[in-house]
């Protein structure tokens, strides 16, 4: 099966689910976090993306995210993006479940989207749970919330935190109903999102890996093809 096959397959289909990580967003520019180059190569996941880090050093974690604030603010959808953005509009039932934070999603058009771990460009507030976007490039350390003063952090999902039930909810909904689920550039070892691909394939999805390398999820789906996703996903546009 090729590319081409999977792009009228996906053209049949009433129902497709997307699922994203990191590695369409390094089309653009932007680290990964695992591999050669990821960010976890320099930083401790447990020192800055857990809410024990952010209670103990506030200032050294949204440091981080300034730096990553910064970085992103710089970096623009690439044609795999857009392309998902586009496939929405051809696809009865479409849902895009991506765990990217750095809003490249929404920014290439996409709106029917979850994006899981949550979004670099929000904050909320730890006293009284508001959210609200935030786009200031250096964000002035440490921010307060304007209604109740309390201290506010990133609108991120960390490690040992749970994720939105209604995204949950959307996610699973969207996974259970769907003829094909398509898995772009994900290493698929971080949960709940690693638990998608099989929840779809036991449900009877049609199940597409695109990914540079090799991942877990490889021999489970129904076909992996190698590639970098501005390459490919393109491809799956309907003709
Ligand atoms: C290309 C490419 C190109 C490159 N084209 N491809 C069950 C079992 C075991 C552990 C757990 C479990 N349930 C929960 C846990 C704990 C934990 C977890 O999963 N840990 C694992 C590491 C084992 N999960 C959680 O804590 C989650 N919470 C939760 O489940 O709550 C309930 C609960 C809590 C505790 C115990 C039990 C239940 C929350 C997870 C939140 C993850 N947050 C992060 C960081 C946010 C910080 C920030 O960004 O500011 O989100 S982790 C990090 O990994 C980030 C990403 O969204 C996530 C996934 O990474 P992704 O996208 O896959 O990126 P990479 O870098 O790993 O892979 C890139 C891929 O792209 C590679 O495959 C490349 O080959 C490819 N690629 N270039 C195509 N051009
Ligand atoms: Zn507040």
């Amino acid at each position: 099966m090729t590319i081409l096959d999977i792009r009228d397959r996906i053209a049949q289909a009433e129902s497709v689910t997307v699922l994203t990580g990191a590695g369409i967003s390094a089309d653009s520019g932007v680290p990964t976090f695992r591999g050669e180059e990821g960010l976890w190569k320099n930083f401790r996941p447990e020192q800055l993306a857990s809410p024990q880090a952010f209670e103990r050093d506030p200032t050294i974690v949204w440091e981080w995210y300034n730096w990553r604030r910064e970085l992103l603010s710089t970096k623009e959808p690439n044609a795999a993006h857009k392309a998902l953005a586009e496939l929405e509009n051809h696809i009865k039932h479409f849902w895009l479940i991506t765990q990217n934070v750095d809003g490249l999603h929404p920014a290439a058009g996409s709106t029917k989207l979850s994006e899981i771990h949550g979004n670099i460009w929000k904050v909320r507030c730890t006293n009284c749970g508001n959210i609200q976007p935030n786009h200031d490039v250096p964000i002035a350390i440490l921010p307060h919330c304007n209604d109740c003063k309390g201290l506010l952090r990133p609108h991120i999902v960390w490690f040992g935190e749970s994720l939105d039930q209604q995204d949950l909810d959307q996610s699973f909904q969207a996974l259970r109903s769907c003829e094909v689920l398509l898995i772009v550039g994900t290493s698929g070892v971080v949960y709940p999102a690693a638990s998608f691909a099989p929840i779809a394939k036991q449900d009877g999805a049609f199940v597409v890996e695109l990914n540079l390398d090799p991942t877990p999820h490889s021999d489970l789906v129904d076909i992996s093809i190698q590639g970098r996703a501005k390459d490919l996903v393109p491809l799956l546009l309907p003709m």
